[in-house]
């Protein structure tokens, strides 16, 4: 079994795991303990593509002494192998957040053309803001006299040509143009502009074929146009539509972490990714008549928390604390205070089914392409044309399932305060020129030194890692030093966990620049962007800065790197790529999967970084991890000449 204070850096999940090992209950912190990886394929160079492998192809001790003279069955070279498994995982990784795109674009057209009546649009500034990106006018002109359109008129058009996106025949993708023009340019002359989203990604399943795509450097031009379809495309698509749908995000207060859950109350767990479902179910939960019910069962209220990408776009629009990062999922069901837990898609373990077993949580599949085997799991699937009424099913089960708890509960005591839902609207009203409106402050204290430089620090949970410890090290190491910080996902949940989403925090952990500039407008020095589609807003903000002038002409221009000190999905990697093929310096934590293929490792870092002006880098000690971005960020200072 694991040692809880060795897994995590946490008070909270230490005496979590320690309470599951004393019931008997194992979790992944115990099964990462008992299983280790495999050494080959962690080094990438294991190809399982046919039935005539696996073809393993292990680095000998000592690495390759003249000529590397691996080869698989077919003779597929190291290279070529690390570079399939590779843009295998960006093909993952973009689907993932592509596909979780295209179902709110399916939504977003249902809205338009009135067909599901429990949503509505939100945020129609939003909407007329991003119009103009697929060409769909926003005025009429009637009689030589210029009008606002009708705003479901532009409602459906965008729509439309929106979810066109996945699969249209001709052209390119539309929001491409907004990246800066150099960056554009690049991508053009490379070849790698993104056509349609579904296309790249299935482009990537046929090259990487069984005697298909044999050029390493090929193969990963095929994985950067999949994964500019992602950051620029699906990704930026959801967020983007998600905003017209249920609203902007603007910096709101909450809590994180196991803590939030409530003895007294209905916990209701939301776990997953896309708000679809989980902005329904908190409109159900926060109804008065929920609210009754529950009391009527004995509860004082409903306590709403979510896991994982879900947490943070109930936390970002609705300030809904989160319970927990994607490592702390089945902690959450061993505090025995879960009345149920509703998931949808991605990140959710199967294993929540056995630890629901053990306990009286209710455990609630809602997707059609996400179920679970084990028989005490529920299935209501979740359509948003009866949106509020399966909503209000699910919150139901929660409440009677209240009378159902053992006496055996236990919440930890641990929550820290959370300041979350920046975004690049938010940015620019906190961080802008009050005439110019744009980042002009935030590009002043770049150039003025306040600020040193931007980080995005992002990314999952890993069990291979102390829980939180390279998220939390790697963070304070950027802000000790001036460094501002961007965050989604898992990292922004454990910031959030540590109290660095405050903005107190910036006197306690900030350089003396950082601290002033927090202090003066009244921000935490780590900014939460939201879930890991919304890295498109840290794209954007990029690309803001680059606007606001001073600091270069492109991404790659910019005192900025990034990080996922503690990353261990697909959806990782394709965010890592689409950033360093934006520009950027990307470091990871724990491991690469392409150290068994050195040269293809190192075109990965030196080559792109030629092309791109972004490269990759892995380092494992988080504070060297840090510092190498610190580094970057003062190289790109002195280019700029702006060092002092
Ligand atoms: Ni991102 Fe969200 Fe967390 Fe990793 Fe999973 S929740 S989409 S993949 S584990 S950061």
């Amino acid at each position: 079994v694991a040692d809880p204070v060795k897994a995590s850096i946490d008070k909270a999940t230490q005496e979590m795991i320690a309470r599951a090992q004393d019931l008997g209950i194992d979790t992944i912190f115990d099964r990462a303990e008992s299983m280790k990886p495999c050494n080959i394929g962690m080094q990438g160079i294991c190809c399982k593509n046919c039935s005539m492998g696996p073809c393993r192809l292990p680095l000998p001790k000592g690495g390759i002494e003249g000529e590397d003279t691996r080869k698989g069955l077919c003779g597929a070279t190291p290279n070529t192998i690390a570079a399939r498994n590779f843009i295998r995982m960006i093909a993952g990784g973009a689907a993932a957040h592509s596909d979780h795109g295209r179902c709110v674009a399916e939504v977003f057209l249902s809205v338009a053309r009135k067909e599901s009546h429990d949503y509505a649009i939100k945020d129609a500034d939003k909407l007329l803001s991003i119009a103009p990106y697929f060409d769909v006018a926003t005025t009429v002109e009637v009689d030589g006299e210029v009008l606002d359109r009708d705003i479901d008129e532009i409602a459906v058009e965008v729509a439309e040509k929106a979810l066109n996106e996945w699969g249209k025949a001709e052209g390119e993708l539309y929001y491409l143009k907004r990246a800066p023009a150099p960056l554009y340019e690049k991508w053009k002359k490379q070849g790698v502009l993104p056509r349609n989203i579904d296309r790249e990604i299935v482009e990537i399943m046929h090259r990487t074929h069984i005697g298909v795509d044999q050029d390493y450097k090929n193969l990963i031009k095929q994985g950067t146009r999949a994964a500019i379809a992602d950051g620029w495309g699906g990704s930026m698509l959801a967020t983007d539509l998600q905003d017209v749908l249920f609203g902007t995000p603007y910096p709101v207060q909450s809590e994180a972490n196991l803590g939030v859950m409530k003895d007294d109350h209905v916990n209701l767990i939301v776990h997953g990714h896309e708000p679809v479902l989980s902005e329904m179910i908190v409109a159900a939960a926060q109804s008065p008549a929920m609210v009754e019910y529950a009391k009527s069962k004995g509860a004082k209220g409903i306590q709403l928390g979510g896991i994982c990408c879900t947490a943070n776009e109930i936390l970002q629009r609705h300030g809904i604390p989160t319970a927990a990062t994607f490592l702390q999922q089945e902690l959450a069901i061993i505090t025995g205070a879960c009345d149920a837990m509703v998931v949808d898609i991605q990140c959710i373990m199967q294993n929540l089914a056995n630890v629901a077993k053990c306990f009286h949580t209710k455990l609630i599949t809602t997707h059609p392409i996400a179920k679970m085997e084990q028989d005490n799991v529920m299935h209501i699937e979740f359509d948003e044309h009866h949106a509020m009424e399966d909503a209000e099913k699910i919150v139901k089960l929660a409440i009677d399932n209240f009378k159902n708890r053992g006496a055996e509960v236990m919440i930890p005591r641990q929550k820290n305060t959370q300041i979350a839902g920046f975004g690049v609207e938010s940015i620019e009203y906190h961080l802008g020129g009050s005439f110019r409106g744009t980042y002009y402050t935030l590009n002043d204290n770049i150039i003025n030194g306040r600020i040193r430089g931007i980080a995005g620090v992002v990314g999952c949970n890993n069990a291979r890692t102390r829980h939180n410890e390279g998220h939390i090290a790697v963070v304070k190491e950027l802000i000790k030093n001036d460094v501002i910080v961007l965050t989604t996902g898992c990292n922004g949940i454990a910031c959030a966990m540590e109290g660095l989403l405050t903005p107190e925090a910036a006197s306690v952990y900030c350089g003396p620049g950082l601290a002033e500039v927090c202090e003066t407008v009244g921000i935490p020095p780590v900014l939460h962007l939201g879930s890991c589609v919304d890295n498109s807003r840290i794209l954007l903000a990029a690309t803001e800065v680059v606007k606001a002038g001073g600091l270069g002409k492109d991404i790659s221009d910019l005192p900025a790197a990034g990080s996922a000190p503690e990353w261990m999905s697909e959806k990782a990697i394709s965010i890592g790529h689409y950033f360093v093929t934006s520009g950027v310096y990307t470091v990871f934590g724990y491991m690469l999967p392409t150290s068994g293929a050195p040269v293809f490792h190192d075109y990965l870092s030196k080559e792109l970084e030629k092309i791109y002006g972004g490269m990759w880098d892995l380092e494992v000690d988080p504070v060297k991890h840090a510092q190498k971005m610190i580094a970057h960020i003062d190289k790109k200072r002195k280019a700029l000449g702006i060092d002092k």
